[in-house]
Protein backbone atom coordinates (compact mmCIF):
# COMPACT_ATOMS: atom_id res chain seq x y z
CA UNK A 1 0.00 0.00 0.00
CA UNK A 2 1.05 3.44 -0.89
CA UNK A 3 1.30 6.06 1.95
CA UNK A 4 3.70 9.14 2.67
CA UNK A 5 3.63 12.14 4.89
CA UNK A 6 2.26 14.87 2.88
CA UNK A 7 -0.74 12.27 1.62
CA UNK A 8 0.06 12.77 -1.41
CA UNK A 9 1.52 10.60 -4.38
CA UNK A 10 4.17 11.08 -6.59
CA UNK A 11 4.82 10.04 -10.33
CA UNK A 12 8.21 9.04 -10.07
CA UNK A 13 10.61 7.76 -13.23
CA UNK A 14 13.82 6.13 -12.39
CA UNK A 15 17.23 6.13 -14.59
CA UNK A 16 19.39 2.78 -14.21
CA UNK A 17 21.91 1.59 -17.00
CA UNK A 18 23.77 -1.92 -15.34
CA UNK A 19 26.93 -0.75 -18.05
CA UNK A 20 27.84 1.28 -15.20
CA UNK A 21 28.22 -1.64 -12.74
CA UNK A 22 31.50 -2.52 -14.60
CA UNK A 23 33.27 0.73 -14.20
CA UNK A 24 36.53 0.70 -12.67
CA UNK A 25 38.43 3.63 -11.17
CA UNK A 26 41.26 1.63 -10.29
CA UNK A 27 42.21 -1.13 -7.55
CA UNK A 28 42.22 0.85 -4.40
CA UNK A 29 40.09 4.29 -5.87
CA UNK A 30 37.05 4.77 -3.47
CA UNK A 31 35.00 5.41 -5.96
CA UNK A 32 32.75 2.27 -6.76
CA UNK A 33 30.04 2.11 -9.57
CA UNK A 34 29.45 -0.96 -8.48
CA UNK A 35 27.14 0.64 -5.59
CA UNK A 36 24.68 1.31 -7.76
CA UNK A 37 24.11 -1.45 -9.09
CA UNK A 38 23.69 -2.89 -5.55
CA UNK A 39 21.51 0.02 -4.95
CA UNK A 40 19.43 -1.04 -7.88
CA UNK A 41 19.31 -5.10 -6.98
CA UNK A 42 17.62 -3.45 -3.51
CA UNK A 43 15.33 -1.41 -4.96
CA UNK A 44 14.31 -4.39 -7.21
CA UNK A 45 13.80 -6.93 -4.57
CA UNK A 46 12.21 -4.84 -2.76
CA UNK A 47 9.54 -4.60 -5.21
CA UNK A 48 9.81 -0.71 -6.00
CA UNK A 49 10.38 -0.96 -9.76
CA UNK A 50 6.33 -1.79 -10.46
CA UNK A 51 5.85 1.65 -8.71
CA UNK A 52 8.26 3.73 -11.16
CA UNK A 53 8.55 4.15 -14.89
CA UNK A 54 11.82 3.46 -16.07
CA UNK A 55 13.59 5.94 -17.87
CA UNK A 56 15.18 4.18 -20.89
CA UNK A 57 17.49 6.75 -22.66
CA UNK A 58 20.89 7.10 -24.65
CA UNK A 59 24.25 7.88 -23.64
CA UNK A 60 24.61 11.91 -23.91
CA UNK A 61 26.23 12.81 -27.14
CA UNK A 62 29.90 14.77 -27.20
CA UNK A 63 27.17 17.78 -28.54
CA UNK A 64 25.14 17.66 -25.35
CA UNK A 65 28.27 17.31 -23.08
CA UNK A 66 29.76 20.20 -24.79
CA UNK A 67 26.63 22.51 -24.03
CA UNK A 68 28.55 23.10 -20.48
CA UNK A 69 32.13 21.65 -21.19
CA UNK A 70 34.92 22.99 -23.51
CA UNK A 71 35.35 21.27 -26.64
CA UNK A 72 39.34 20.31 -26.00
CA UNK A 73 38.28 18.61 -22.55
CA UNK A 74 35.73 17.10 -24.19
CA UNK A 75 37.82 15.98 -27.09
CA UNK A 76 40.51 14.47 -24.16
CA UNK A 77 37.60 12.44 -22.53
CA UNK A 78 37.19 10.37 -25.86
CA UNK A 79 40.43 10.30 -26.06
CA UNK A 80 41.13 8.16 -23.49
CA UNK A 81 38.40 5.58 -24.20
CA UNK A 82 39.63 5.32 -27.43
CA UNK A 83 43.70 5.38 -27.19
CA UNK A 84 43.83 3.68 -23.72
CA UNK A 85 46.43 6.40 -21.32
CA UNK A 86 50.20 6.06 -22.15
CA UNK A 87 52.15 6.80 -19.42
CA UNK A 88 54.93 9.09 -19.92
CA UNK A 89 53.44 10.14 -23.43
CA UNK A 90 52.11 13.32 -25.17
CA UNK A 91 49.02 11.73 -23.82
CA UNK A 92 50.11 11.78 -20.16
CA UNK A 93 50.71 16.02 -20.76
CA UNK A 94 47.42 16.66 -22.21
CA UNK A 95 45.49 14.72 -20.12
CA UNK A 96 47.21 16.46 -16.63
CA UNK A 97 46.45 20.02 -17.98
CA UNK A 98 42.68 18.78 -17.65
CA UNK A 99 43.22 17.02 -14.03
CA UNK A 100 43.20 13.37 -15.43
CA UNK A 101 45.11 11.14 -14.19
CA UNK A 102 47.42 13.88 -11.94
CA UNK A 103 49.67 11.98 -9.32
CA UNK A 104 48.95 13.10 -6.16
CA UNK A 105 51.40 14.21 -3.54
CA UNK A 106 51.21 10.53 -1.87
CA UNK A 107 52.14 9.29 -5.87
CA UNK A 108 50.01 6.59 -4.94
CA UNK A 109 46.12 7.46 -5.48
CA UNK A 110 45.10 9.66 -8.03
CA UNK A 111 42.02 11.48 -7.64
CA UNK A 112 40.51 11.47 -11.47
CA UNK A 113 42.48 8.12 -13.02
CA UNK A 114 42.05 7.36 -16.97
CA UNK A 115 40.61 4.18 -16.94
CA UNK A 116 38.52 2.09 -20.05
CA UNK A 117 35.38 3.21 -20.72
CA UNK A 118 35.70 6.70 -19.35
CA UNK A 119 33.84 8.41 -21.84
CA UNK A 120 31.37 5.96 -22.15
CA UNK A 121 30.64 6.24 -18.43
CA UNK A 122 30.24 9.64 -18.58
CA UNK A 123 27.65 9.52 -21.02
CA UNK A 124 25.84 7.15 -19.56
CA UNK A 125 25.88 8.92 -15.96
CA UNK A 126 24.82 12.59 -17.92
CA UNK A 127 22.87 10.74 -20.47
CA UNK A 128 20.53 9.66 -17.23
CA UNK A 129 20.48 13.21 -15.65
CA UNK A 130 19.29 14.79 -19.23
CA UNK A 131 16.59 12.23 -19.53
CA UNK A 132 15.46 12.60 -15.97
CA UNK A 133 15.39 16.56 -16.61
CA UNK A 134 13.63 16.29 -20.14
CA UNK A 135 11.31 14.08 -18.10
CA UNK A 136 10.37 16.49 -15.65
CA UNK A 137 10.20 19.60 -18.04
CA UNK A 138 7.70 17.01 -19.68
CA UNK A 139 5.56 17.00 -16.73
CA UNK A 140 4.56 13.93 -17.25
CA UNK A 141 6.33 12.73 -13.97
CA UNK A 142 6.56 14.34 -10.17
CA UNK A 143 10.26 12.96 -9.52
CA UNK A 144 13.18 11.51 -11.79
CA UNK A 145 15.64 9.81 -9.80
CA UNK A 146 19.49 8.77 -11.18
CA UNK A 147 21.52 7.40 -8.41
CA UNK A 148 24.39 6.99 -11.24
CA UNK A 149 24.86 11.09 -11.61
CA UNK A 150 25.54 13.70 -8.94
CA UNK A 151 28.80 14.26 -9.92
CA UNK A 152 29.07 17.93 -8.66
CA UNK A 153 32.96 18.26 -8.88
CA UNK A 154 33.31 18.74 -12.64
CA UNK A 155 34.36 22.24 -14.06
CA UNK A 156 34.11 23.52 -17.62
CA UNK A 157 37.30 22.56 -18.52
CA UNK A 158 39.16 19.63 -15.87
CA UNK A 159 38.16 16.92 -14.13
CA UNK A 160 37.85 17.11 -10.14
CA UNK A 161 37.11 14.93 -6.95
CA UNK A 162 36.10 11.94 -8.88
CA UNK A 163 33.84 13.48 -11.49
CA UNK A 164 34.31 14.55 -15.19
CA UNK A 165 31.39 15.37 -16.84
CA UNK A 166 29.01 17.71 -14.95
CA UNK A 167 26.07 16.05 -14.93
CA UNK A 168 24.23 18.58 -12.36
CA UNK A 169 24.69 21.22 -14.10
CA UNK A 170 23.88 19.91 -18.04
CA UNK A 171 20.60 18.65 -16.26
CA UNK A 172 20.03 22.52 -14.65
CA UNK A 173 20.60 23.73 -18.09
CA UNK A 174 18.32 21.81 -19.96
CA UNK A 175 15.49 22.25 -17.32
CA UNK A 176 16.04 26.31 -17.77
CA UNK A 177 15.30 25.51 -20.95
CA UNK A 178 11.39 25.25 -19.48
CA UNK A 179 11.27 26.30 -15.75
CA UNK A 180 12.16 30.18 -14.58
CA UNK A 181 14.26 28.88 -11.45
CA UNK A 182 16.11 26.19 -10.78
CA UNK A 183 16.75 25.19 -6.58
CA UNK A 184 19.90 22.65 -6.25
CA UNK A 185 20.36 21.48 -2.70
CA UNK A 186 23.77 19.25 -2.60
CA UNK A 187 23.58 16.85 0.84
CA UNK A 188 26.69 15.37 -0.08
CA UNK A 189 29.43 15.78 2.51
CA UNK A 190 31.74 17.86 0.01
CA UNK A 191 30.94 20.81 -1.07
CA UNK A 192 29.52 21.44 -5.06
CA UNK A 193 31.78 23.47 -6.40
CA UNK A 194 31.51 22.80 -9.55
CA UNK A 195 28.00 23.36 -9.72
CA UNK A 196 28.19 26.87 -7.39
CA UNK A 197 30.84 27.74 -10.04
CA UNK A 198 29.00 27.40 -13.14
CA UNK A 199 25.74 29.40 -11.90
CA UNK A 200 27.67 31.67 -9.24
CA UNK A 201 26.34 35.10 -11.10
CA UNK A 202 23.15 33.29 -12.15
CA UNK A 203 19.61 34.89 -10.67
CA UNK A 204 17.83 32.12 -11.91
CA UNK A 205 19.56 29.18 -10.03
CA UNK A 206 20.05 29.00 -6.47
CA UNK A 207 22.77 26.64 -5.40
CA UNK A 208 23.04 25.49 -1.25
CA UNK A 209 25.44 22.92 0.03
CA UNK A 210 25.56 21.24 3.15
CA UNK A 211 29.22 19.84 3.89
CA UNK A 212 32.05 19.22 6.43
CA UNK A 213 34.52 22.01 6.60
CA UNK A 214 37.25 21.21 8.63
CA UNK A 215 40.79 22.12 7.62
CA UNK A 216 42.38 20.36 4.35
CA UNK A 217 38.27 18.75 3.78
CA UNK A 218 37.68 18.34 0.09
CA UNK A 219 37.40 21.02 -1.57
CA UNK A 220 39.91 23.16 -0.10
CA UNK A 221 38.81 27.03 0.40
CA UNK A 222 35.27 26.66 -1.32
CA UNK A 223 31.53 26.47 0.99
CA UNK A 224 32.58 29.31 3.44
CA UNK A 225 29.43 30.78 5.11
CA UNK A 226 30.76 33.66 3.41
CA UNK A 227 30.29 32.81 0.00
CA UNK A 228 27.47 34.17 -1.26
CA UNK A 229 27.50 34.21 -5.31
CA UNK A 230 28.06 37.57 -7.35
CA UNK A 231 26.45 40.23 -9.37
CA UNK A 232 22.64 39.01 -10.01
CA UNK A 233 23.68 36.00 -8.50
CA UNK A 234 24.41 37.36 -5.23
CA UNK A 235 22.87 35.44 -2.29
CA UNK A 236 21.63 32.71 -4.06
CA UNK A 237 24.89 30.91 -3.05
CA UNK A 238 24.01 29.54 -0.02
CA UNK A 239 26.83 27.46 2.10
CA UNK A 240 26.39 25.46 5.38
CA UNK A 241 29.64 24.55 6.37
CA UNK A 242 29.59 21.77 9.19
CA UNK A 243 32.29 20.05 11.96
CA UNK A 244 32.52 16.64 12.07
CA UNK A 245 30.11 14.36 13.90
CA UNK A 246 26.92 15.83 12.68
CA UNK A 247 23.78 13.77 13.85
CA UNK A 248 20.41 14.12 12.35
CA UNK A 249 19.00 16.48 15.02
CA UNK A 250 21.73 18.83 14.79
CA UNK A 251 21.27 19.06 10.81
CA UNK A 252 17.64 19.21 10.61
CA UNK A 253 18.13 22.03 13.31
CA UNK A 254 19.68 24.28 10.48
CA UNK A 255 18.56 22.16 7.41
CA UNK A 256 14.29 22.72 7.69
CA UNK A 257 14.90 26.35 8.35
CA UNK A 258 17.40 27.06 5.89
CA UNK A 259 15.16 25.42 2.99
CA UNK A 260 11.67 26.14 4.00
CA UNK A 261 13.12 30.04 3.68
CA UNK A 262 15.23 29.20 0.44
CA UNK A 263 11.86 27.50 -0.68
CA UNK A 264 10.15 31.02 0.90
CA UNK A 265 12.12 33.69 -1.15
CA UNK A 266 13.45 31.71 -4.86
CA UNK A 267 10.38 30.49 -5.06
CA UNK A 268 11.73 27.33 -7.20
CA UNK A 269 9.74 26.21 -10.28
CA UNK A 270 11.85 22.77 -10.03
CA UNK A 271 14.59 21.37 -7.69
CA UNK A 272 17.69 19.58 -8.57
CA UNK A 273 19.02 17.14 -5.10
CA UNK A 274 22.31 15.88 -4.86
CA UNK A 275 22.05 13.22 -2.31
CA UNK A 276 25.30 12.06 -1.82
CA UNK A 277 25.44 9.32 0.81
CA UNK A 278 29.17 10.16 2.41
CA UNK A 279 27.16 12.31 4.97
CA UNK A 280 25.80 9.11 6.64
CA UNK A 281 27.73 7.62 9.43
CA UNK A 282 30.23 5.27 9.19
CA UNK A 283 31.44 6.82 5.69
CA UNK A 284 35.31 6.14 4.45
CA UNK A 285 35.58 9.66 3.44
CA UNK A 286 33.09 11.84 5.46
CA UNK A 287 32.65 12.25 9.01
CA UNK A 288 29.34 13.23 9.68
CA UNK A 289 27.00 11.02 11.89
CA UNK A 290 23.55 10.44 9.53
CA UNK A 291 21.66 7.93 10.04
CA UNK A 292 19.98 6.72 6.60
CA UNK A 293 16.12 8.02 8.02
CA UNK A 294 17.87 10.81 8.69
CA UNK A 295 19.40 11.63 5.64
CA UNK A 296 15.82 10.78 3.79
CA UNK A 297 14.24 13.18 6.07
CA UNK A 298 15.94 15.57 4.05
CA UNK A 299 14.72 13.95 0.45
CA UNK A 300 10.93 13.87 2.16
CA UNK A 301 11.09 17.17 3.15
CA UNK A 302 12.25 18.42 -0.60
CA UNK A 303 9.36 16.60 -1.57
CA UNK A 304 7.19 17.81 0.35
CA UNK A 305 7.24 21.06 -1.75
CA UNK A 306 5.18 19.23 -4.36
CA UNK A 307 8.22 21.13 -6.88
CA UNK A 308 9.50 18.87 -9.74
CA UNK A 309 12.15 16.99 -8.00
CA UNK A 310 15.36 15.45 -9.59
CA UNK A 311 17.23 13.02 -7.31
CA UNK A 312 20.71 12.70 -7.98
CA UNK A 313 23.44 10.24 -6.63
CA UNK A 314 26.90 11.49 -5.67
CA UNK A 315 29.49 10.31 -3.00
CA UNK A 316 29.25 7.74 -0.63
CA UNK A 317 32.22 5.32 -0.07
CA UNK A 318 31.04 2.44 2.22
CA UNK A 319 28.93 0.83 -0.40
CA UNK A 320 26.31 -1.15 1.76
CA UNK A 321 25.54 2.17 3.26
CA UNK A 322 24.67 3.96 0.42
CA UNK A 323 23.65 1.59 -1.23
CA UNK A 324 20.59 0.83 1.43
CA UNK A 325 20.38 4.89 1.44
CA UNK A 326 19.19 5.25 -1.68
CA UNK A 327 16.84 2.12 -1.84
CA UNK A 328 15.36 3.98 1.09
CA UNK A 329 15.55 7.43 -0.74
CA UNK A 330 13.95 5.34 -4.01
CA UNK A 331 10.87 4.19 -1.42
CA UNK A 332 10.51 7.64 0.04
CA UNK A 333 10.25 9.19 -3.65
CA UNK A 334 7.13 6.74 -4.61
CA UNK A 335 5.60 7.32 -0.82
CA UNK A 336 5.94 3.50 -0.01
CA UNK A 337 6.72 1.96 3.68
CA UNK A 338 9.45 -0.75 3.13
CA UNK A 339 10.51 -3.62 5.31
CA UNK A 340 13.83 -3.17 7.86
CA UNK A 341 14.98 -6.63 6.79
CA UNK A 342 17.08 -6.77 3.53
CA UNK A 343 15.83 -9.16 1.71
CA UNK A 344 17.53 -12.10 0.19
CA UNK A 345 19.03 -10.73 -3.39
CA UNK A 346 22.24 -11.44 -4.92
CA UNK A 347 24.12 -8.97 -3.00
CA UNK A 348 23.19 -9.58 0.56
CA UNK A 349 26.26 -10.63 1.84
CA UNK A 350 27.40 -6.97 1.28
CA UNK A 351 24.87 -6.41 4.78
CA UNK A 352 25.95 -8.92 7.30
CA UNK A 353 27.77 -5.92 9.19
CA UNK A 354 24.83 -4.46 9.79
CA UNK A 355 22.64 -7.47 10.99
CA UNK A 356 20.99 -7.76 7.50
CA UNK A 357 18.95 -4.11 8.30
CA UNK A 358 18.46 -1.82 6.05
CA UNK A 359 18.67 0.98 8.71
CA UNK A 360 22.26 0.81 10.41
CA UNK A 361 22.84 2.28 14.39
CA UNK A 362 25.18 5.66 13.84
CA UNK A 363 27.92 6.13 15.84
CA UNK A 364 27.15 6.52 19.20
CA UNK A 365 30.78 7.55 20.04
CA UNK A 366 31.37 10.02 18.03
CA UNK A 367 31.21 13.63 19.48
CA UNK A 368 28.98 16.16 17.80
CA UNK A 369 32.00 19.08 17.30
CA UNK A 370 29.08 21.23 16.33
CA UNK A 371 28.24 23.04 19.12
CA UNK A 372 24.61 24.99 19.99
CA UNK A 373 26.82 28.71 19.64
CA UNK A 374 28.46 27.54 16.29
CA UNK A 375 25.31 26.24 14.87
CA UNK A 376 22.74 29.08 15.76
CA UNK A 377 25.63 31.69 14.31
CA UNK A 378 25.77 30.20 10.86
CA UNK A 379 22.27 29.51 10.68
CA UNK A 380 21.46 32.89 11.69
CA UNK A 381 23.99 34.02 9.05
CA UNK A 382 22.32 32.09 6.39
CA UNK A 383 19.11 33.11 7.19
CA UNK A 384 19.89 36.88 6.94
CA UNK A 385 21.30 36.32 3.60
CA UNK A 386 18.42 34.98 2.42
CA UNK A 387 16.36 37.49 3.77
CA UNK A 388 18.16 40.05 1.29
CA UNK A 389 16.18 38.83 -1.36
CA UNK A 390 12.92 38.94 0.41
CA UNK A 391 10.64 41.34 -1.76
N1 LIG B 1 38.79 12.84 1.31
C1 LIG B 1 39.24 12.29 0.41
C2 LIG B 1 39.80 11.68 -0.71
N2 LIG B 1 40.18 10.38 -0.83
C3 LIG B 1 40.63 10.26 -2.09
C4 LIG B 1 41.12 9.04 -2.71
C5 LIG B 1 41.18 7.87 -1.98
C6 LIG B 1 41.65 6.71 -2.59
C7 LIG B 1 42.01 6.76 -3.92
F1 LIG B 1 42.48 5.67 -4.52
C8 LIG B 1 41.92 7.90 -4.66
C9 LIG B 1 41.48 9.06 -4.05
N3 LIG B 1 40.54 11.43 -2.71
C10 LIG B 1 40.01 12.31 -1.89
C11 LIG B 1 39.69 13.74 -2.19
C12 LIG B 1 38.57 13.85 -3.24
C13 LIG B 1 37.22 13.54 -2.69
C14 LIG B 1 36.18 13.57 -3.80
C15 LIG B 1 34.76 13.40 -3.30
C16 LIG B 1 33.80 13.26 -4.44
C17 LIG B 1 32.33 13.43 -4.07
O1 LIG B 1 31.96 12.50 -3.09
O2 LIG B 1 32.05 14.70 -3.51
C18 LIG B 1 31.42 13.29 -5.30
C19 LIG B 1 31.49 12.04 -6.05
N4 LIG B 1 40.87 14.38 -2.75
C20 LIG B 1 41.72 15.07 -1.98
O3 LIG B 1 41.53 15.26 -0.78
C21 LIG B 1 42.96 15.57 -2.69
C22 LIG B 1 44.23 14.98 -2.41
C23 LIG B 1 43.99 16.35 -2.07
C24 LIG B 1 44.42 13.98 -1.30
C25 LIG B 1 44.07 12.56 -1.79
N5 LIG B 1 44.89 12.19 -2.95
C26 LIG B 1 44.52 10.88 -3.42
C27 LIG B 1 44.76 13.17 -4.04
C28 LIG B 1 45.09 14.59 -3.56
CA1 LIG C 1 27.33 19.19 -0.05
ZN1 LIG D 1 31.28 13.65 -1.55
Amino acid sequence: SQSCPDGAKRRVCYYYDRAIASVDYGEHHAMIPRRVDMAHALIRSYGLLRDMDRLRTRPATAEEISGFHDGGYVGLLQDVTSEGFKAGGEMTHRAKGFNVGEVSEDHVSIDNPPFAGLWDYCQRYAGGSLAAARALASEEVDIAINWSGGMHHACHKTASGFCYVNDIVIAIMELLRHFRRVLYVDIDVHHGDGVETAFIDSNRVMTVSFHQRTKDFFPKERGFVSHVGVGKGQYRAVNVPMNKGMNDEAYHGMFKPIMSKVMDVFKPEAIVMQCGGDSLSGDRLGHLNLSIAGHAQCVSFMRSFGTPLLLLGGGGYTINHVAACWCYETAVAIGKEINDDIPVHCYDMYYESQGYKLHYPVDKKLKNNNTDSYMAQTKSTVLQNLSELEA
